[in-house]
């Protein structure tokens, strides 16, 4: 298993690269979109988004993609993935928009340039409402703050504005109103053809397209329904177009928080058809409506269960610590993410060793 750090857009530095590999770290995990900005990730009541994009019509470019490959490697690294794709570049596929055709070209474009530049695997989350609804608070070990879900004790559930979508502003001209009505089945359709398009081209660049679960993993959230809540879920998402470029970014915290279903044994279900792209790797107490993100050695999930059963079906790719608490300190996300990094150099070479 290779360890790698995620990274957002404005952590894409070489200090920070310098940071993963001090870590030991020898991938990175790229997120390019840009939300955040620096800023606040989650909000304080249910009108906060993550921002506004900019990039409506601006794909990433090759060369930008290039220098991202450069810069990670001059620190010794390798970009293991990019992780979501920009609002704007497909708004209309996920809501069966009037661009829809125009914007899945556009996608097939940016899997054949990471292809060219040599990133193997693209990240993404087919979700109308994304993650939303999470409150910060100090509920892991000693008062560290982090995130919890806490079903209607949480922010209230209001539809989405149009102009919204995937907790983004993609169109902040967008007339009054909320989004239409969309049912599950309409959403699976969404998604099938999304595979249908890109499969075949992410095939031909040497590119796995990964599939995040739904956080929270709730049938439906904001009024819009969600894929994948359940383990099982993903293998409907598997099956619509197999190949081994229609691939999971498989979420561990996700999975825990899921009210159905054996993280351990979808693990294994999944880990052994060489279906999984890129773990996330972190923990939580408690399941939805009502859960907390914790350290990587507290919480529901045995980590070192997980990794062993990784390790007894072949899994050899990337593990990122996706979030963790952050620590009382100067630098509270960087001393958080070393914190989970240690243990999982630990914990991969004890399973690995073992094997
Ligand atoms: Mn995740």
């Amino acid at each position: 298993m290779k360890i790698a750090l995620g990274l957002y857009r404005h952590m894409l530095t070489p200090e920070n690269f310098r940071f993963a590999r001090q870590c030991g770290c020898t991938h990175i995990v790229a997120h390019l979109v840009d939300y955040f900005q620096g800023g606040q990730l989650h909000g304080t009541d249910e009108t906060t988004t993550w921002g506004v994009t900019q990039n409506q019509g601006r794909l990433w470019t090759e060369s930008e993609l290039r220098e991202l490959t450069r810069a990670a490697g001059a620190e010794g690294l390798e970009v293991a993935a990019i992780e979501n794709f920009d609002p704007s570049h497909w708004s209309d596929v996920l809501l069966d928009g009037p661009n829809k055709r125009q914007q899945l070209e556009g996608l097939k474009t940016l899997i054949r340039r990471l292809g060219k530049v040599g990133i193997p695997v693209m990240g993404y989350n087919f979700s109308l409402a994304s993650v939303w609804g999470h409150v910060v608070g100090p509920w892991a070990r000693g008062g560290a703050m982090s995130v919890a879900f806490r079903g209607p004790a949480g922010p209230r559930e209001t539809p989405i504005p149009n102009g919204q979508v995937w907790n983004m502003i993609y169109d902040p001209e967008a007339p009054p109103g909320v989004l239409p009505p969309t049912d599950h089945e309409q959403l699976w359709a969404r998604v099938e053809e999304f595979l249908e398009t890109l499969v075949p081209v992410a095939e031909e660049a040497g590119v796995r397209l990964a599939a995040h679960p739904d956080d929270p993993p709730l049938p439906t959230l904001r009024g819009t329904p969600r894929l994948v809540y359940q383990p099982h879920m993903y293998q409907r998402l598997l099956d619509l177009v197999p190949s081994p470029a229609n691939a999971l970014e498989f979420c561990l915290g996700t999975l825990a928080e899921m009210s159905a279903g054996d993280v351990y044994e979808a693990t294994r279900h999944y880990a052994s058809q060489h279906g999984i792209a890129y773990v996330h790797c972190r923990n939580v107490r408690g399941k939805v409506p009502n859960y907390e993100e914790v350290f990587i050695d507290e919480g529901d999930l045995d980590v070192l269960r997980v990794l062993r059963i990784l390790a007894e079906c072949g899994y050899d790719g990337p593990i990122v610590p996706d979030h963790t608490p952050s620590l009382t300190c100067d630098a509270p996300w960087h001393a958080g993410m070393a914190y989970a990094l240690g243990y999982l150099q630990a914990a991969v070479r004890s399973v690995t060793a073992a094997g």
